[in-house]
């Protein structure tokens, strides 16, 4: 089977590089032995994005090099198609994947999860700056200085580093089979169709994600309404007066910044924020905080309403709600975000294969991410919440482990969870409500306690809460630990602060082990102080006692 683009596309790889100006590397490239550096990458994949084309990107080996059928082809190269392909492939077999834009990675490096996290340091950031503004060493703080765009262009101009190492690592190290920059087409359970080239497998991995969900709102058409993904490859004015429909959390993470910036940042969410079926285990303590600390911050956050219209010649210059009391409202507004959630394009996989699809469009798999349609599997936000990292990647490592003959199954119904709002905002394991409606003897141990006053209680206090709680204590976080007085194992942990969600990778691991862990294990444990949670000293302090007590 001749797969293989001909040598000249790669030649003309090489045409595109020599047109920005920059040096290019002498013979083929793509050819063993001259790979792309991840610089020749970052300036091939920033050109196709300035001047997007159909010219594919193939890397796909020669028969002479592999002729073998591939086992599967993933359609699609986010986080599930790109760790599914790399572990099919180091279980031996082989793969190919396809995406339409010209690097791997998916959504996530390019407008989701990368971003996220520089518009929320940059919050982070901003808050402190604001907090301390003319105190020690830090200048009187000047919103005008703090810049949406600046930000967005700054992620746009640097993005390209990111992806070239998705593209260089899948080929150089991971030994990956790939062609970007191509639509991939589903024409029946072993046949895909991209670049004009029809390609069989044994199988077919669905892996292309989900898209924001636009609600069906008058004026949603306007210019300045943006989400996510429009946000970061569009946005070239400074709003001065943002509101957000929907309450996920895309809503607190990217208000959140909008707001540290300066810009007047209003919540219109139907149900309370961070109360949606889609984020579980919410402690109410743990909520209540960080809806506090945003409204400190100065955001209005309006629960139980309902958006009626988008208003704008135009442009939007405002939004019409029905507030809690069924009374219509309108708020001046240059700049609305939509964070409603996101749903997949799956029409194409249920027209051309048939596949079972949920009410929203998700795709119905099994515990070893088969599809209702024999040798098609599928991954990643395709399946539905939670759409998070580690389930795209995950799911796409299971249906490689089964497509393999290793018979194996993911649950992932349990799992750690975090967002940010200015904070890191940490969860495990049960609410203090759940852990109470499950076992009869629950002890907690808190910071600030319940009835201590937060004005005046400085923890946690640790890196990246330090100043706070040196200035103001009530905003230097919050924290809970739920423990099982009786088998005195950790039930659940929460956290609101900085630093921790690394630990609650771990954490979670152990939590959720049949055997769990213990207070005393926990109290065994090095720390290594100061610790953002605290949890080892504190369970330290009360492990001794044989029946528990709060904390
Ligand atoms: C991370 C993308 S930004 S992937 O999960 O490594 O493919």
């Amino acid at each position: 089977m001749d797969v293989r683009k001909p040598r000249d596309a790669f030649v003309s790889l090489r045409a595109r590089i020599a047109a920005t100006g920059r040096p290019v590397p002498a013979g083929d490239i793509g050819e063993h032995g001259q790979p792309l550096t991840v610089g020749e990458w970052a300036v091939l994949i920033d050109e196709l994005l300035d001047n997007p084309n159909d010219e594919a990107i193939w890397n796909v080996a020669l028969p002479e090099e592999d002729d073998r059928e591939f086992d599967a082809i993933f359609v699609g190269g986010g986080a599930a198609g790109r760790f599914g392909s790399a572990f099919l492939r180091a279980r031996g077999g082989r793969q190919l994947v396809i995406d339409s834009w010209p690097f791997l990675g998916g959504s996530c490096p390019h407008q989701a999860c990368v971003p996220h996290h520089l518009f929320s340091e940059v919050a982070r950031e901003l808050d402190l700056a604001r907090h301390m503004s003319g105190r020690l060493w830090y200048p009187k703080f000047d919103p005008k200085k703090a810049s949406i765009v600046e930000v967005i262009e700054l992620f746009r101009a640097g993005r390209g580093f990111p992806h070239a190492v998705m593209n260089w690592q899948s080929k150089e190290q991971l030994g990956m089979e790939y062609i970007l920059n191509s639509r991939a087409q589903v024409l029946d359970p072993h046949t895909v169709e991209a670049d004009g080239k029809r390609f069989t497998a044994k199988n077919i991995v669905l892996a292309t994600g989900a898209r924001t969900t636009f609600p069906d709102l008058p004026g949603i058409d306007l210019r300045g309404v943006y989400d996510f993904a429009s946000l970061t490859e569009d946005m070239n004015y400074e709003p001065n007066r943002c509101v957000i429909i929907g309450g996920s959390k895309v809503a607190i993470e990217y208000g959140s910044f909008f707001q540290a910036t300066g810009c007047q940042t209003t919540i219109l969410s139907r149900t309370p924020l961070m109360t949606t079926t889609s984020l579980h285990h919410v402690d109410d303590g743990l909520r209540a905080y960080v809806v506090d600390m945003m409204r400190d911050r100065g955001m209005e956050i309006l629960e139980g309403v309902e958006p009626v219209a988008i208003e704008g010649n135009g442009k939007v210059s405002a939004v019409r709600y029905q507030d809690a009391n069924g009374l219509e409202q309108v708020i001046a507004s240059d700049f609305v975000f939509i964070a409603t959630g996101e749903r997949p394009a799956t029409s194409q996989f249920v027209d051309a294969l048939g596949v079972d699809v949920d009410d929203n469009g998700f795709i119905k798999v099994d515990t070893h991410m088969r599809t209702s349609v024999g040798n098609v599997w599928a991954a990643g936000d395709l399946l539905g919440p939670p759409l998070e990292m580690f389930k795209a990647r995950k799911s796409g490592c299971t249906a490689a482990r089964n497509i393999m003959g290793e018979p194996h199954e993911f649950d992932f119904t349990e799992y750690p969870d975090f967002l940010h709002s200015t904070y890191e905002i940490t969860w495990l394991g049960l609410s203090e409500s759940e852990a109470r409606r499950k076992y009869q003897n629950v002890i907690k141990i808190q910071m600030p306690p319940d009835d201590a006053n937060p004005e005046t209680f400085p923890l946690p206090v640790a890196d990246g809460s330090m100043l706070y709680a040196f200035t103001r204590p009530i905003i230097s976080g919050w924290f809970k630990l739920l423990i099982d007085g009786d088998s005195r194992r950790l039930l659940g942990a929460h956290h609101v602060g900085f630093g921790v969600k690394d630990a609650f990778q771990y954490l979670d691991y152990l939590v959720r082990r049949p055997e769990g862990i213990t207070i005393d294990q926990m109290g065994e444990l090095n720390e290594l102080f100061l610790n953002p949670e605290h949890f080892i000293q504190l369970c330290r302090l009360r492990a001794g006692q044989s029946q528990l007590t709060d904390l």
